[in-house]
């Protein structure tokens, strides 16, 4: 087959690169395998209730055990990067002193094996599997846990620095601390607001600690991954009844200050914004907030990690009491937009990303951007050794597109790391909910690429898509 010639193509910037990303807790299994430690989502699958169906991480796609086979997949698909996350109880059982040898033995494995592959490995050094000893001293709601994870960064980064370029510290603040803490629907499963709060600070503080080790370490590339949602009302989504009041307009910039800008600027300004501020001191008080802090938490960052599903959408409706998890919430109304939806029920709406990207690179301009996930649920068929999954296709399609125009309005995006590589463990939903680019089958453990797969291996090896839409991208079900 030949590369379609560049006027063919929507052609991405050279050097972009191209990916797949996956977490620990989701994919290894293996959980009580040589020496790994418990970790809150072990304790929070063993809670009746959490989890949809009983279901747990213990054995997940069995990553820890097939480790290989999965990176020769990756190459398979052309995959220029893969993302995924080491797991703290693997390498600090307790979370915090003894180190176990066979747990970053693990990593430095697959570190080999990526390289070996001409995949470039993308570690993030915490996807919501903390140890949970130290969930029992407090866990993020404890200052002392963002020292304990920068002990913890030091150590996987000796052991892979020399190896891995680019590093991740923490993956979505705000869902570890509101849905972990505020709304209990994630482990640890605690509903407090104000710990929500003490939380988030902790984890931008661990990612400030954390990003200086790295640095001293001689990292080459260090990012903080924020799940970004542009804050939109039902009239920028596509509802025609609704255009923006003032009122509104409020709303939307309250909201986004407590889901975006709560992390964006402490981490790239040093400062919380004055909303947040308020907020978090009539809720929690101010008192975890140290001289000094907003100082560490802002470490230069070379890249911004995106994750990005699902625009936020909401409107002003006074009297609406706040969620008692999510203080600053009140006299708002969040909404679903007039799209379709995912299997997750998460809108579709590809201009999200367009607009949260070129919002990025005008707002915060000094740093890189990459999107370290993106992606969607469907309700897959397999047919024999297919599975068809158009609507994971059109989902994807939209959104590089709606990426390609924010490059060409000229957001500084570096690359695109799919979520997921394979269908995996979906937290609170279990295996419910999938998420692949390779279809898991969770009796044998077969792996399948979809056709979004198949897709996504031409995009890469053409650094582009096609400049016609190959298809309608509509969501009906396959014929
Ligand atoms: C990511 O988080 C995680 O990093 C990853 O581990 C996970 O598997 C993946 O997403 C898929 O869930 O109900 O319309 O208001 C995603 C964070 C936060 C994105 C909540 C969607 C709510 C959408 N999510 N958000 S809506």
């Amino acid at each position: 087959a030949t590369v379609p010639a560049r006027d063919e193509t929507l052609a991405f910037p050279d050097g972009f690169v191209w990916g797949a990303a996956t977490a620990a807790y989701q994919v290894e299994g293996a959980t009580r395998e040589d020496g790994r430690g418990v970790s809150i989502w072990d304790t929070f699958c063993r809670t009746p209730g959490r989890v949809a169906g009983g279901h747990t991480g213990d054995v997940a796609c069995d990553h820890y055990r097939r480790h290989a086979d999965d990176v020769r997949l990756m190459a398979e698909l052309g995959l220029g990067a893969y993302r995924f996350s080491v797991a703290w109880p693997r390498v600090q059982p307790s979370g915090s002193g003894a180190v176990n040898a066979a747990g970053l033995d693990f990593y430095d494995r697959l570190v080999d094996e990526l390289l070996a592959a001409d995949v470039v490995p993308y570690v993030t050094l915490y996807h919501w599997d903390l140890p949970q000893e130290l969930e029992d001293r407090g866990g993020w709601a404890e200052r002392d846990t963002a020292h304990r994870f920068a002990d913890y960064a030091r150590i996987v980064h000796r052991r892979l620095g020399d190896r891995v370029g680019t590093w991740v510290t923490v993956n979505e603040p705000w869902v570890a601390a509101f849905l972990g803490y505020g709304m209990g629907v994630h482990a640890p499963g605690r509903t407090s607001a104000a710990d929500a709060f003490r939380a988030s600070h902790h984890l931008l503080l661990a990612h400030g600690l954390g990003a200086r080790v790295l640095r001293d370490g001689g990292a080459r590339q260090i990012a903080l991954t924020l799940n970004l949602a542009p804050v939109m009302t039902p009239g920028q989504v596509g509802d025609p009844d609704l255009t923006p009041s003032a009122a509104d307009a409020e709303a939307v910039d309250r909201v986004d200050c407590l889901l975006n800008r709560q992390f964006l600027d402490p981490a790239l300004r040093g400062e919380y914004p004055e909303p947040v501020l308020a907020i978090v001191e009539r809720t929690a008080g101010l008192g975890h907030v140290r001289d000094g802090d907003l100082a560490t938490i802002n470490q230069p960052v070379d890249l911004l990690g995106i994750n990005y599903y699902t625009p936020c959408v909401v409107r002003a409706e006074p009297g609406e009491p706040p969620n008692p998890a999510y203080p600053g919430t009140e006299d708002v109304m969040f909404s679903g937009a007039h799209a379709p939806t995912t299997a997750m029920g998460w809108p579709i709406v590809p201009t999200g990303l367009s607009r949260l990207l070129v919002r990025l690179s005008r707002d915060y301009p000094e740093v890189g951007l990459l999107v370290t996930e993106n992606g969607a649920a469907f309700d897959d068929v397999v047919t024999g050794d297919r599975v068809h999954d158009p609507d994971r296709t059109a989902f994807f399609d939209n959104h590089l597109r709606a990426a390609h125009e924010a490059i060409e309005a000229g957001a500084d995006l570096r690359g695109f790391l799919a979520w997921s590589l394979m269908d995996n463990f979906e937290w609170g939903e279990g295996y419910r909910k999938r998420f692949g680019l390779v279809h898991v089958d969770f009796e044998t453990q077969r792996r399948l690429p979809k056709d979004s797969a198949l897709w996504y291996r031409e995009v890469i090896r053409c650094n582009g898509l096609r400049r016609e839409r190959t298809r309608r991208p509509t969501l009906e079900a396959v014929a």
